[in-house]
């Protein structure tokens, strides 16, 4: 166990500085203490969310938060499990282990940081880049359809799936504990702002 990083070198306006702000939140509400909780997050800009909360921590692979996550609940279901990811990372290379987590139903918390693009590899499309938008990979604007994060989480099994947005503080932090209270596995995924890449 140790304590978060406080040089947080996300870039200026990063939505991600405001989900660990939430999460640290709702972690204090519920008076889930740093030794009893463990955050494992992906690669990517959101991979560094697990460096900048106190407590047990793990910065896995790119796409295995939930293989990794699930593995700490087993290991101790005493244990406060949250994992967490960028868009890319859950639904992109991770997408296999999302599915199976929402139907093996573990008591583990999902938060996905949803900035609709690959930010740290500079600005390809994901699974949740919106049509039209313009990125390294789709110069010409999307021509696929974003998949349903929520839609798929429920049809496989997920009994919470919910929506929040960064810029909505409190409702976000709010959703975060009813995630992390509700017993199974929850996701969140969080709309956020990303300045560097996503101009749509
Ligand atoms: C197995 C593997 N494939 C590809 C990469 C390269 N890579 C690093 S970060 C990243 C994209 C991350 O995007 P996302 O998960 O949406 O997170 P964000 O950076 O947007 O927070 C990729 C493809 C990697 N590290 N490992
Ligand atoms: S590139 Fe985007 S997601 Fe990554 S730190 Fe900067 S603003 Fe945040």
């Amino acid at each position: 166990m140790r304590s978060g990083l406080n040089n947080i070198q996300w870039c200026v306006g990063c939505g991600d500085t405001l989900i660990i702000g939430a999460i640290k939140k709702a972690f204090s509400d519920l008076g889930i203490e740093s030794h009893n909780r463990v955050v494992v997050s992906g690669v990517g800009c959101s991979g560094k969310a697990s460096q900048y909360i106190d407590g047990y921590a793990a910065e896995t692979l790119h796409g295995r938060t939930l293989p990794f996550a699930t593995g700490v609940k087993m290991a101790n279901p005493n244990l406060t499990v949250l994992a967490t990811g960028g868009d890319g990372d859950g639904y992109g290379i991770g997408m296999g282990h999302f599915i199976h987590a929402c139907k093996r139903d573990l008591d583990i918390t999902y938060i996905v940081m949803d900035n609709e693009n690959y930010a740290l590899t500079t600005g390809q499309a994901s699974p949740t880049t919106p049509i039209g938008a313009k990125t390294k990979t789709t110069p010409e604007g999307n021509i696929s359809e974003p998949f349903d994060p929520i839609g798929i989480a429920e049809k496989a099994g997920c009994r919470f799936a919910k929506r929040a947005d960064s810029i909505k503080f409190a409702e976000m932090k709010d959703i975060i504990k009813e995630a992390i209270t509700h017993k199974g596995f929850s996701i969140v995924n969080i709309h956020q702002a990303c300045p560097s890449f996503k101009r749509w």
